[in-house]
């Protein structure tokens, strides 16, 4: 069984309604993030610690939100800044621009400790990533569902908090990422 390694419920989510509940199963596992510029090399050390702790084969999913005007700000410090400022004033310093593009970035890292087809970086265990990428807008907070900066980021009219998760997937970042996966994985 694969173990998606996250303390996020919202991932989860996501994460099953995409790749179903007998593909994958959860292990809340806090492990630590190192402190980097771009989410890759982030999320390849965690799913190398998490496999270390876990012994199974795992996924990790760090993801963010990079906004064009402030030089893609939050980015890698998104939960930071979430637990923090909060979305809705992460929305009021994006009120005044007039540019309010940004991104919604996700990596998925692998981890099984044997060797992949195409390693990250040369970390003591071979790692894959798969990366994901949605292009949107920072718009006044509407909706009730998804999580964290979703109500805020609007994407072909609807922000992510107004669509359900299987909707949500067609388009997103994490959608995008878990489609790369789950083809390579297949494979494997
Ligand atoms: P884990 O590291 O345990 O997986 P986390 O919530 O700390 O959980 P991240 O570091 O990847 O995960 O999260 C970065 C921030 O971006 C965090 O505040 C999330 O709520 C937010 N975030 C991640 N994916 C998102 C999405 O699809 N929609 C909205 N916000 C998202």
């Amino acid at each position: 069984m694969l173990q998606y390694v996250t303390t996020n419920p919202g991932k989860l989510r996501e994460a099953k309604s995409y790749l179903g509940d007998e593909t994958i199963d959860t292990y809340d596992y806090d492990y630590p993030e190192i402190q980097a510029p771009t989410l890759e090399p982030i999320a390849a050390a965690g799913a190398r610690d998490a496999y270390r702790e876990v012994g199974e084969p795992v996924v990790v999913d760090d993801a963010g939100l990079f906004i064009d005007a402030f030089d893609g700000f939050p980015g890698p410090y998104s939960s930071f800044v979430e637990t923090t400022m909060g979305v809705d004033r992460v929305w009021e310093l994006a009120e005044p621009l007039s540019d309010r593009s940004a991104a919604f970035r996700c990596v998925l890292a692998y981890c099984d400790g044997e060797a992949v087809d195409d390693p990250v970086d040369d970390g003591d265990l071979p790692v894959q990533c798969f990366t994901g990428v949605v292009d949107g807008e920072i718009v006044a907070p509407r909706g009730d569902g998804g999580f964290g900066y979703d109500p805020i980021f609007e994407h072909d009219g609807a922000t992510f908090a107004e669509r359900t998760a299987a909707e949500k997937n067609e388009l997103s970042h994490r959608g995008r990422a878990l489609a790369a996966f789950a083809e390579w994985y297949q494979q494997r």
